[in-house]
């Protein structure tokens, strides 16, 4: 086989790439080990920022996302027994919208298969070779028959466990991470939403993050230690460590529903540059990952394929490699304001253990600035949608 893109990994940023590059004339191939029931099912991001929709939309494939999703304006910063509005709109002019991944992947896959794109599902032993040449080489087998794709450029679309980061030569590699001493225990519940909007709570027990899904399934997490099994969570255990960090008495109570899914989540800050090398391209989760707290993930691997994207086409139409070349130094500058935010947001929002009252008081203080200052209100709600 021949094309000019092989891309790796059928995540938001490898089927989205595979759709901008067809838009603009430009064969791919895209890799995926799992099924494509499996990748449809994944639960896994909810929130969508403006410029992520804008994205979505001008590819063409923003329609259900529009019917379907729930525009939200504003988010609730819970603390100290009381809930504090943060108007998105108000103060920035944009808002947010929360239209689970899994849906972006359905999207995405119907409109790569409504196009005729070649994506092929299940694959194995994916392996590259000649990434310093211009013509490098993806092996892999499909179905039991070893094939090969040979491309102009590969490109690593294939998470944090995927094969492609590790590609870059580790002379030329630098990792910068930090692992977070907690995780979040996430469930998903056949319940009417329990609020309008996202609340972020602190509690001394831990964070808790209420989210929805639709208008019968709500998405509900709270902090818990990294290592524990989800076999020690019954749903009355889960249910009481809800109601005990979220309710103050004022008659709001978190709606119970049936429990139908419950997983854990590790955290951890991490980026790895240069998110290049040779003709291999790294985007999304290969490259970075922040903790959820900021809703980032899916916002930064989209808008990663965004500028390959455009790289690509300023290669493929002028023979230009100078937005390829500073694909790294581009993507990076939005990474770390994300990272940033969402190392912040963890900060704020978590319980760590071992924390003595003082620091237990500056954080108080520190939501208490937040909640009392436009200023900081804004530049909260300018991170969150993604104002820049
Ligand atoms: P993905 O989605 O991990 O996709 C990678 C794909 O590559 C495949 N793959 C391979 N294929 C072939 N050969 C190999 N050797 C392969 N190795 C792997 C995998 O099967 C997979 O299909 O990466 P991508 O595209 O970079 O997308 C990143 C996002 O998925 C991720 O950042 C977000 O889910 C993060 N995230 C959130 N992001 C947001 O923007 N807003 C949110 O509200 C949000 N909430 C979240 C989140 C992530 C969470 N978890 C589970 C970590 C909430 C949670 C709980
Ligand atoms: C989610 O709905 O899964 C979700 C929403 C906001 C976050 C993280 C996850 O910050």
């Amino acid at each position: 086989m021949r094309t000019q893109v092989a891309i790796i990994g059928a995540g938001p940023a490898g089927l989205l790439l595979s759709h901008l590059l067809h838009l603009n004339g430009i064969e791919s191939v895209v890799l995926e080990s799992r099924t494509r029931a499996d990748i449809e099912a994944t639960i896994r991001a909810g929130v969508l920022e403006q410029g992520t929709m804008d994205i979505l939309n001008e590819a063409g494939v923003g329609e259900r996302m529009r019917r379907e999703g729930a525009v939200h304006h504003g988010i609730e910063l819970a603390f100290g027994g009381q809930r504090h509005r943060i108007d998105l709109t108000g103060l920035t002019g944009k808002a947010i919208t929360v239209y689970p991944q899994h849906e972006v992947i359905i999207d995405l896959v119907a409109a790569r298969q409504a196009a005729g794109g070649q994506l092929l599902f299940g694959v194995r032993k994916v392996a590259v070779a000649g990434i310093d040449t211009d013509r490098p080489v993806v092996s892999f087998e499909h179905h039991d028959v070893e094939q090969k794709v040979e491309a102009d450029f590969v490109i690593g679309c294939d998470g944090f466990h995927g094969i492609s980061r590790p590609l870059i030569p580790a002379a030329e590699r630098q990792v910068h991470e930090r692992i977070y001493p907690f995780g979040w225990f996430g469930v998903l519940v056949e319940a009417p939403p329990s609020s309008d909007e996202l609340i972020y709570a602190q509690h001394q027990r831990g964070f808790v993050l209420i989210s929805t899904r639709s208008p019968t399934v709500q998405r509900l997490y709270f902090q818990c230690d990294p290592h524990d099994r989800v076999e020690n969570w019954s749903d009355d255990r889960i249910w009481a460590e809800f109601h005990t960090r979220m309710e103050n008495g004022d008659g709001w109570k978190v709606k119970e529903g049936r429990i139908f899914q419950k997983n854990i989540i590790g955290m951890r800050s991490f980026v790895s540059t240069p998110m290049q090398s040779g003709r291999l391209f790294l985007a999304g989760d290969s490259a970075h990952i922040v903790p959820p707290t900021g809703a980032k993930g899916m916002n930064l691997a989209i808008a990663d394929v965004k500028l390959l994207s455009r790289a690509l086409e300023t290669f493929y139409k002028k023979n230009d490699t100078v937005l390829l070349q500073s694909y790294t130094s581009d993507a990076l500058k939005r990474v770390w304001r994300a990272e940033f935010f969402s190392w912040w947001m963890t900060r704020l929002l978590h319980t760590f253990d071992g924390a003595s009252s003082f620091d237990q008081m500056i954080q108080r203080a520190e939501l208490d600035n937040i909640v009392s200052s436009r200023a900081l209100s804004t530049a909260l709600a300018e991170n969150y949608v993604g104002a820049f």
